[in-house]
């Protein structure tokens, strides 16, 4: 079969926004301010599994990537969220800890994983598990749902403070970080992802492994759901304190 051409292909990647998490029904009531002070707590701390999870999938590209002029520019997702001790920047596993006091949670919860769901455990380590074994090409394009990522992080900043008022301003300082690193990690994993898969079946497989990564992001909104909409989290009921694995390597 013909390989679609560059654009067609950046295309192809760019229809996939019709399934990213935005329009998950979790979000769509946290956007419209539906959401209660609970599952706003279980959103952020079960989302801090996910962050502290990205600089070690991005670990695991580099560990996998031998070509220095992508690491030299790959590492900056790294010290975007672990902060660089140079410049005493805040990182973003450090902003997601302030929302998560701004949200009124504890940050040693957040750091012991206290409420992270297996649904979302599941999810997550799938990602980073996915990224060790993929090729680096593989797992640069898979990050490339945050080709649809500014969109989301402009709709908290612009509505959180109406709908949510009672989470402390300085709390949202993560979405606004994201705005300008979202789209600079874009461009380079849309380059990287453009260049490496060209026959066709190898951009079919480009936009299967983007989809996985969109069933990462439903999947982990879906346990979220049963946990803090339906009230149904794993065991609940069963019970009283369920607690469930942690990580186990
Ligand atoms: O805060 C997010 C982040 O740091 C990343 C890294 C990137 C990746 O490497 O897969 N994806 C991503 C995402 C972040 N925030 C999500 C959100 O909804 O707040 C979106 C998510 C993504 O689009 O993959």
């Amino acid at each position: 079969m013909q390989a679609w051409t560059r654009e067609q292909f950046k295309q192809k990647l760019r229809g996939k926004g019709q399934l990213y998490h935005i329009h998950h029904p979790f979000h769509i009531a946290m956007h419209k301010g539906e959401c209660s002070v609970k599952q706003i707590q279980g959103w952020v701390a079960n989302r801090f599994y996910y962050q502290v999870n990205i600089p070690i999938k991005d670990a695991a590209i580099m560990a996998n990537c031998p070509d220095m002029e992508t690491r030299r520019l790959w590492v900056q997702r790294i010290l975007d969220h672990d902060g660089s001790v140079g410049e005493k920047t805040l990182g973003g596993i450090e902003a997601w800890l302030r929302l998560g006091e701004a949200v009124g949670l504890d940050r040693q919860d957040l750091l012991d994983e206290k409420f992270v769901l297996p649904g979302v455990r599941f999810a997550v380590d799938a990602y980073v598990n996915f990224a060790r074994r993929a090729s680096w090409q593989q797992a640069a394009c898979s990050s490339l749902t945050e080709m649809f990522a500014p969109t989301i992080h402009q709709s908290r900043l612009d509505t959180w403070p109406e709908n949510y008022p009672w989470i402390k301003a300085d709390g949202l300082s993560y979405f606004q970080m994201r705005l300008s690193q979202a789209r600079r990690d874009v461009n380079h994993g849309l380059q990287i992802t453009l260049d490496h898969f060209t026959s066709r079946e190898a951009q079919e497989s480009a936009l299967n492994i983007l989809q996985f990564k969109l069933d990462i992001l439903w999947s982990m909104l879906d346990a979220m759901t049963l946990a803090y909409e339906q009230n149904r989290a794993p065991y609940q009921g069963l019970i009283e304190n369920p607690s469930y694995h942690k990580g186990i390597f």
